[in-house]
């Protein structure tokens, strides 16, 4: 189907975006926004959502729907409070997390920032059930984000990708680790592009990788500049599945940006950002929570093998 002014158009709003929003807290809460994403054992959906209380700092808290649409059932309480007291790092709060259900342990990996009095940084817990958590505290120091781990070892280590921010730009890196404490082997995965690019100077990993067959699917974001303000908008590539540094392809223009006035609208105008995403039942329909204008969750879905047709004829190698 095409819309959108010609342009083949990948990801569907749910028509009733937001799906989430402050006012659905079962406890005083500024917002809600920024979700990781995964589905238990017996189909429920489990959203972490980023939430900001009245001071500016966030917590995460779970919400679980059978649909993973409406009926969500929402912790009381913070479910993951930041503790500054074990760990100085998250004193501002803790950030956009992203989920990823790694076999080998039984657990689910929750890599977070910590937003620390040196920037925001990449923190990592495990938990069996969202309701107890083991921290493995600050794993890639600031300025880092935007992290996410692969559910298996490539060559026998565990692998995150991430993005720090250096003086040449801010680009996508992934980094190993044989037991998720000490990590090496930094290489380069995705860089931002130049100039007038809508990828320009700024991306970053948006959801956990997809695995698919052809390769790791990388729905990332990147940022554009404007007087007016930052434009987050979603872009894919694929990278190779024994070599996730090695990528493929990647799409020239971006797929999905902000449009819907609650997309446009809110505390951060201007911003989709997904930090999570589920599989349908098919393996094939993609659930994609974002983040919209820093203020709600929203939803759109999508088709893997859509996005891959997609990347053959617009990606570049
Ligand atoms: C990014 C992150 C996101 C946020 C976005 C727009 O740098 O901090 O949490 O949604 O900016 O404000």
């Amino acid at each position: 189907m095409t819309s959108n002014n010609g342009f083949e158009e990948l990801f569907h709003r749910h028509e009733k975006n937001p799906i989430l929003t402050a006012a659905d807290w079962p406890y005083p809460v500024h917002t809600v926004f920024n979700a990781g994403a995964t589905r238990l054992d017996d189909g429920t959906t489990l959203l972490l959502c980023r939430v900001e209380d009245r001071r500016g700092h966030s917590h995460l808290c779970a919400a679980r729907s059978a649909n993973g649409v409406d009926g969500w059932v929402i912790d009381r309480e913070p479910t993951l409070r930041p503790d500054m007291k074990n760990y100085p790092e998250e004193i501002w709060g803790i950030e956009d997390p992203r989920i990823t259900y790694v076999n080998e342990l039984g657990k689910y990996a929750i890599a977070y920032t910590a937003f620390s009095r040196g920037g925001p940084g990449v923190a990592l817990a495990l938990t069996e059930d969202f309701l107890h958590f083991e921290r493995c505290g600050l794993i890639m120091q600031p300025e880092d984000k935007d992290a996410a781990l692969l559910p298996r070892r490539i060559d026998g280590n565990f692998a995150l990708i991430h993005r720090p921010v250096t003086d040449s730009g801010a680009h996508i890196w992934i980094s190993y680790s044989p037991d998720l404490r000490n990590w090496g082997g930094h290489k380069l995965v995705l860089q931002a592009r130049r100039g007038a690019w809508w990828d320009a100077n700024r991306v970053g990993l948006s959801p956990p990788l997809i695995e698919t067959p052809r390769g790791w699917l990388m729905l990332y974001h990147g940022v554009r500049q404007t007087p007016g303000g930052c434009l987050y908008r979603l872009g894919v590539a694929l990278l190779d599945l024994n070599k996730p540094e090695q990528c493929l392809l990647r799409g020239e223009p971006w797929i999905f940006g902000p449009e819907a006035p609650y997309e446009r609208n809110g505390d951060v105008g201007d911003v989709t950002f997904p930090c999570g995403y589920t599989l349908g039942d098919d393996g094939d329909r993609i659930n994609l929570y974002y983040g919209a204008a820093d203020t709600s969750v929203a939803l759109a879905t999508g088709s893997i093998r859509q996005l891959l047709n997609w990347l053959d004829e617009h990606g570049i190698a």
